[in-house]
């Protein structure tokens, strides 16, 4: 048998669980996932790798409608997930509004590859509601196939793993054969971090907040990290800081103890907090944080 490898783009609106799906098909917690919408801001690659395979998954940002910089390119990936797809697989799930998003569902129906419609979240409904949406979808994308699924019940992933194997396309692969992502060590530290904001921070705070590792220092016993947290205002500084620094440390133990998860070593972690005024609008510092492609 001829070997096979594709680009599996996720693509979807906000929190409908498109990370969720990824940490599944992949079976390693590659992105974070919070109950906030617009948990994810890049595209991020998580690879499965058999013999006779690779499957290059990419998780993508829901698809919002710009109203600062960062989110025109947070857009950027999600659309750039539509170029260079071998297989689509667009996330709705029960909850979300059928008709939000009609321009990127054009786009969607535009292209050529294969689109393979996830209905998540069928824990939350019943048979009748879902007919009902499963209909809806068919109209909307005709030639998607539809499939059901519970990404946090582990339900139907199997038959979406199964049949994305099947379209998968003929090839070598794109990437070494032992790696998980093409993402470096530090984006996960930053994302762990940016994970314990966004569960312990409210409103506006998580989305004026970036995160960047200064130091990165691995020796047999440990690693050593120091990271700065970016906000945009000296207000949000004293908040993320919190009283007598509880707020921050709160943080920078939960993160420790993801970051030494993943890493499988003992981590210590420093963390500061810097204030970048309007970094979210400002071209250099999106670039400087990865966020111009
Ligand atoms: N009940 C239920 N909840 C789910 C399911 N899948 C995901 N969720 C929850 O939905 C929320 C959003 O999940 P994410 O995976 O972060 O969603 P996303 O689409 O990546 O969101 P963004 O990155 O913000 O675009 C989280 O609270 C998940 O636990 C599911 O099958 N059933
Ligand atoms: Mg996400």
């Amino acid at each position: 048998m001829k070997h096979k490898s594709g680009f599996v783009n996720i693509v979807g609106n906000p929190n409908v669980g498109k990370s969720t799906l990824m940490n599944r098909l992949v079976g390693e917690k590659i992105s974070i996932i919070t109950s906030k919408s617009q948990t994810t801001r890049h595209r991020i690659k998580g690879i499965v790798n058999e013999e006779d395979f690779q499957i290059v998954f990419s998780d993508t940002p829901g698809v919002v409608k710009p109203s600062y910089k960062m989110q025109e390119c947070m857009l950027e990936f999600s659309k750039s997930a539509l170029t260079d797809a071998d297989i689509i697989l667009y996330v709705t799930d029960v909850i979300e509004n059928i008709n939000k998003n009609e321009d990127f569902i054009e786009k969607v129906n535009q292209n050529e590859a294969p689109v393979l419609l996830v209905l998540n979240k069928i824990d939350l409904t019943n048979q009748e509601k879902l007919e009902e949406l499963y209909g809806n979808w068919q109209q909307l994308i005709p030639r998607a196939e539809i499939f059901p699924i519970s990404a946090t019940e582990n339900f139907n992933i199997d038959n979406l793993y199964k049949r994305i194997i099947e379209l998968l396309p003929e090839g070598e692969p794109f990437f070494p054969k032992d790696e998980l992502t093409d993402l470096p060590a530090r984006f996960f530290v930053t994302e762990s971090i940016r994970e314990k904001i966004l569960l312990n921070y409210e409103k506006e705070i998580p989305y004026s907040v970036e995160v960047e590792v200064e130091e990165f220092k691995e020796d047999d016993r440990r690693i050593n990290i120091m990271a700065v947290i970016y906000v945009e205002r000296d207000s949000q500084k004293g908040i993320i800081i919190g009283r007598q620094g509880e707020a921050l440390k709160k943080v920078g133990t939960e993160a420790r103890l993801d970051i030494e998860a993943f890493f499988g070593k003992k981590v210590f972690l420093q963390l500061y907090v810097k204030v970048q005024k309007d970094w979210r609008n400002k071209e250099r510092d999106l670039k400087n944080f990865g966020y111009v492609q």
